[in-house]
């Protein structure tokens, strides 16, 4: 296994099984060194519990940065997730431009939106923000909805593929390097991701699971990441990111209680087989 310092950049949410509760354990698991900035506490995700806290920790972030050069740290990849406020993107990329090792990779998954609607508490000038934040990555991994609201796009419960290689297009336009595009369904009993690379577009289609589940976007996101710090592919860490993904998914649906996320624990150590 290749061993290498990662840092992730996304909130705490303390309940909830998404970002960094996620995104730690899943990197660690992939045999990879974790530093964390946090963007905010939660009490919860914001996806269904009601009257959560939230505190930003956007004015901490400068002076972690500053500690960080001071100390000459600096990273294999850095990996974002959701972010606590627009202010914050612009962070972002400085971080990204001085903590940056001279080969690393740095990977947006611009968590604010699903089911063509943004989530609770983002609005256009922070979308206006993550346009620029995705064009100086080298992936970006965003979901359909989370891809319309980057490139202006309407959004459609169903398309073909000549919408999706105009989103594909938009997106490279902005400046991204290479796609992955998670949760495309064009049969209504699969789905999958596109994985667009040097002008070359691939798909790995998979078994749709009715239900979803909330934070499956996290999960994904990490283990691709866990995937191709350990020297696979892009299309290989597609792959195996969506297998472990649905197998999160089965191991969570037979349990109605667990509505607020998935047990992605219950499968790191297929993921860890899988990264063999
Ligand atoms: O899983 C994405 C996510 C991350 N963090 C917080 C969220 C969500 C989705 O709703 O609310 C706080």
């Amino acid at each position: 296994m290749s061993y290498h310092k990662i840092l992730t950049i996304q909130d705490i949410s303390c309940v909830g099984q998404c970002s960094l509760t996620v995104a730690l354990p899943i990197l660690s698991a992939c045999g990879m060194e974790t530093c964390i900035l946090p963007s905010a506490v939660l009490s919860t995700h914001t996806g269904g519990f009601k009257g959560f806290t939230f505190r930003d920790l956007t004015d901490d972030i400068p002076l972690i940065q500053k500690h960080w050069i001071s100390e000459g740290i600096k990273f294999d990849a850095i990996y974002t997730g959701y972010l606590g406020s627009t202010r914050q993107i612009d962070m972002v990329k400085d971080i990204m431009s001085t903590l940056s090792s001279k080969t690393c990779k740095k990977i947006v998954d611009p968590a604010m939106a699903d089911n063509g609607k943004l989530y609770v508490g983002f609005d256009q000038p922070y979308v206006e923000a993550m346009k620029t934040l995705c064009g100086i990555a080298d992936v970006v991994l965003p979901n359909i909805t989370e891809a319309c609201f980057i490139t202006n796009t309407e959004y459609k419960e169903s398309y073909d593929e000549k919408y999706v290689d105009l989103l594909l297009k938009k997106l490279t336009e902005l400046g991204a390097k290479s796609v992955i595009l998670t949760g495309v369904s064009y049969k209504p009993e699969t789905t999958g991701v596109i994985v667009y690379e040097a002008g070359k577009k691939s798909y790995y289609e998979h078994r749709k699971i009715s239900k979803g589940c909330h934070g499956t976007g996290d999960i994904y996101a990490s283990a691709f990441v866990g995937a191709v710090m350990n020297e696979k592919s892009y299309y290989d860490a597609a792959k195996i990111a969506a297998d472990y993904t649905v197998k999160c998914i089965e191991n969570t649906i037979t349990d109605p209680n667990h509505w607020y996320g998935a047990k992605f624990e219950t499968a790191l150590s297929d993921l860890i087989t899988s990264l063999k």
